[in-house]
């Protein structure tokens, strides 16, 4: 406390609060009508379910703010070591849900909504996504962060507020428009925006030599300049009162330039001129396959950096002077090498800013720095071209040069003049195009690289980055990806987790997931199958209404419930699902004309057919021609199948338009069947198998990515395994044209190019991309152990028991997938830090 007069105050100020805010339901119902009148500025006496989750939204943000108040406090006395997770993806979905439950108090509010006329449930179905991120890489992001707040990590996430998000895909006689993800248009009350905690952000100009304490110096003078403004998320940890910062930037025009147009008259232009500062934060790119050198691109990633780290260096020098304590409080954590011009911005504010020796700047670059990468796809590595470089920031293409050289004589030094190798390994490669490779600047830089999953780092080490694993394989590790159990279960599944708590006999599994392996004693109890089922069913009826909603076909509960929800790729094969979807529709067919002709039922196979619904959604990027036509493929597909009357509810196929966190949080609870199919060597991770296997549904997979570890936990009697290995899978490539294909294959895909679906011209390239020997990711090859896992799945569906026991194993064997064990990894091997938790 200050003098007398502060005192005072602050007494006057305790005097007028309560300490927290309650959690009755009358308080809450009194909150909410408040929000009502005074922030939603309706009548509390007429408003709609749009009005009432925004007042909701708000009183729940008032409880979370407080939270993230003490929070922030507690950090801020503690000083511990800080963990600063650079993203420029994160795919958070909805909030409302997941916070109440995190709070602990879902029951409360839906009690006091309950008296006021309204229903929890319909609410929150008011709330549209956050949808700042492609896939995989940006939910992980999310469900980190949600593992990092649970765990009381001293931990920030930073990133960029899109205004448009991920595009909304509509689907208009079966192809994919896209539209624009206006997210912010009814307003946000998750984020709060700080007016008052902004930054510059310097793009283009030049750089000059200035004489400097007897020396030179390098100063950049700017050509451009824009304000980054934040907006924070708090991210609400479960069973604790611990609430961290997502921080979001938002590119506004700085009101340090270009006053001079204002004062020469050109009135206009200037104000024009200042808009071009948004866009900077207006869009996501929807591509997550292969990086394009754009420069709007580029400048989001700069901006984003450029802030983050001005934050991230204010708030260490608030309370620190000397940088060589840095590594003692900062850990940098790079997604993926979207943020890696961080390091050559470090190095620039050290060098230039702090007028540190390069050397020092260097030697805490090194130790800050962790770097995880997500794909396998070379395609995948961002080059950035050397002359955009120069352009927008020129001191940091100087720096990374120097970076360069400083690395490569070392490395002549380690490992002789080997000019072949030496330039596989230069940041810089001199191509056609001369470029600056990202990955390479981040491996360098990192003190460790990660891969997401055991064989992902198995191909990173022995392919994808087998020459700098050779020269220092003490960097390469992996930390196997998981997602939380919070989002997944608890508020996605509220019956199964009921159930699990139930026969758990406690709730702590929600914190400490490995206590799931308890429901394994209790697989063949018949008692917990039933309501095992029962929960099961009730998903899957709120499935097929959803279903009927969205596209007028009718399902039945009964059926196989067969899903495959995932970015369109050519790797991960949605096209040999409807291949396989075909085949199965032309058995169906053939049955069926043989009842017709022997009118007899025996005789035909019709009665064996066990009824599916095929669901398959997902976004193909907007220029990827071929994943455009999967989509079309597909929709083609069920118009034919779910209007033939001689299939009858045998077989549905249905695509899920607008494939989103949302729609996965309802579809996932009511799968029976889940599929990752991708090409063995080819999914990075997968971590939709791990939330498809929390909620207890069996995966028909391929031995590719963290699926390998899926089967160890809960072995491969209790999955539906098929398809080529990943060390055959080059040398069946090498053989190519020579394979031998199923005759099946060849009769489905003959179906398609004769125009049996229509549109014969459209779909001959995607046939020609699995023929004739160009078929690059083996689904001829692969056909036939696909139909045979297909059929093993029919057959064990057919005993509902054997069923429901592999569905309980299945869930009891996915602790190991929980983001809270991937955290504790990062955290105890990779970044060094400690729980901060906030003793309130
Ligand atoms: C995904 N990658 C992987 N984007 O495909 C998936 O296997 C993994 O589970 C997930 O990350 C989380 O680790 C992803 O979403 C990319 O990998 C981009 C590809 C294009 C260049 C930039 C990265």
């Amino acid at each position: 406390l200050g003098g007398g007069e502060t005192r005072v105050r602050v007494e006057r100020m305790f005097g007028l609060m309560d300490r927290f805010l309650k959690s009755d339901p009358s308080s809450l119902q009194k909150d909410i009508l408040d929000h009502v009148e005074y922030t939603v500025a309706r009548s509390r006496f007429s408003f709609d379910d749009f009005e009432a989750y925004q007042a909701l939204a708000h009183s729940v943000r008032d409880r979370l703010i407080e939270r993230w108040h003490d929070t922030q406090i507690h950090f801020k006395k503690k000083d511990p070591k800080r963990i600063y997770f650079l993203s420029l993806e994160f795919l958070m979905g909805r909030s409302l849900s997941n916070s109440v439950i995190n709070l602990g108090i879902r029951d409360q509010y839906a009690d006091a909504l309950k008296e006021l006329g309204f229903e929890f449930e319909v609410l929150a179905e008011q709330e549209g996504d956050a949808a700042l991120g492609n896939g995989g890489l940006a939910r992980l992001s999310a469900c980190q962060m949600d593992s990092l707040a649970t765990m009381d990590y001293p931990a920030w996430g930073y990133g960029l507020r899109y205004q448009y998000g991920l595009f909304r895909q509509v689907i208009l006689d079966g192809y994919q428009h896209e539209q624009p993800d206006y997210w912010l248009n009814f307003g946000n009350p998750w984020e709060i925006e700080r007016v008052h905690v902004t930054y510059p952000v310097k793009f283009y100009g030049t750089v000059e030599d200035e004489n400097f304490n007897g020396g030179k110096r390098k100063v950049w003078l700017p050509g451009e300049m824009v304000e980054a403004v934040a907006y924070d998320n708090p991210i609400p940890g479960h069973g604790t009162r611990n609430t961290i910062t997502l921080r979001l930037w938002a590119a506004k025009p700085s009101d340090q330039i270009d006053m001079e147009s204002y004062n020469t008259g050109d009135y206009i232009n200037a104000v024009v001129n200042r808009q071009r500062a948004e866009t900077i934060s207006s869009v996501l790119y929807p591509d997550d396959r292969s990086y394009q050198g754009k420069e709007l691109r580029l400048k989001q990633q700069y901006f984003f950096v450029s802030a983050s780290l001005q934050d991230i260096i204010r708030r260490f020098k608030d309370s620190h002077s000397n940088f060589d304590d840095f590594p003692e409080k900062v850990a940098l954590q790079l997604n993926d090498t979207h943020p890696s011009l961080a390091i050559a911005e470090v190095m620039r504010v050290l060098v230039d800013e702090e007028h540190l020796e390069w050397n020092r700047a260097w030697g805490i670059v090194c130790k800050i720095f962790s770097f995880t990468t997500h794909t396998v796809l070379p395609e995948g590595l961002e080059k950035v071209p050397v002359d955009l470089l120069e352009s927008l920031l020129p001191r940091h293409l100087q720096i990374i040069y120097d970076i360069n050289f400083d690395y490569i004589e070392e490395l002549k030094k380690k490992i002789g003049l080997d000019y072949d190798r030496l330039s596989r390994m230069s940041i810089v490669e001199d191509g056609a195009v001369k470029s600056i490779r990202m990955a390479n600047l981040a491996i360098v830089c990192s003190h460790t690289v990660n891969g997401v999953s055991r064989v992902h780092s198995e191909l990173l080490k022995t392919r994808v980055f087998k020459d700098f694993y050779e020269l220092w394989p003490h960097k390469f590790d992996y930390k196997t990806n998981g997602v939380t159990q919070r989002r997944w279960i608890v508020v996605s599944n509220p019956s199964l987790s009921a159930l699990i708590s139930k026969w758990l006999g406690t709730e702590a599994w929600i914190r400490d997931v490995d206590l799931l392996a308890g429901l394994q004693e209790q697989a063949a109890n018949v008692d917990l199958h039933e309501e095992w089922r029962m929960v099961r069913k009730v998903n899957k009826m709120r499935l097929a209404e959803y279903i009927e909603a969205m596209s007028g076909i009718k399902v039945s509960v009964s059926a196989m419930f067969d899903v495959q929800i995932k970015r369109i790729h050519e790797y991960k094969r949605q096209l040999l699902n409807i291949l396989g979807i075909i085949h199965r529709y032309d058995c169906i067919k053939v049955a069926y004309a043989i009842l017709i002709l022997f009118q007899n039922m025996e005789k035909s196979d019709r009665t064996k057919v066990v009824p599916r619904v095929c669901i398959i959604g997902g976004k193909a990027a907007p220029g990827y021609e071929i994943a455009k036509k999967i989509i079309k493929l597909c929709n083609a597909v069920a118009e034919k199948i779910n209007n033939d009357p001689d299939v009858g509810d045998l077989l549905k196929l249905v695509f899920i338009p607008d494939y989103n966190v949302s729609v996965a949080e309802l579809v996932i609870p009511g799968a029976d069947l889940s599929q990752h199919i991708s090409t063995a060597g080819h999914e990075a991770s997968g971590t939709g198998n791990m939330k498809f296997l929390m909620n207890g549904c069996l995966l028909l997979a391929t031995e590719d990515g963290s699926t390998v570890e899926i089967i160890e936990e809960i072995g491969e009697d209790n999955m539906f395994l098929f398809g080529a290995k990943m060390h055959e899978v080059p040398a069946l490539r090498v053989k190519g044209p020579t394979l031998k294909v199923p005759l099946q294959f060849a009769s489905v895909v003959r179906m398609v190019r004769d125009g049996y679906f229509g549109f014969q011209d459209y779909f001959e390239s995607l046939c020609d991309k699995v023929e004739g020997g160009n078929d690059f990711y083996l689904l001829g090859y692969d056909f036939q152990s696909y139909l045979e896992a297909q059929a093993a799945a029919d057959k064990a569906f057919v005993d509902q028991e054997k069923w429901t026991r592999m569905s309980i194993l299945s869930t009891a064997g996915s602790g190991r997938f929980s983001s809270d064990r991937t955290i504790e990894e990062y955290a105890e091997k990779t970044w060094g830090i400690e729980p901060c938790k906030c003793p309130f």
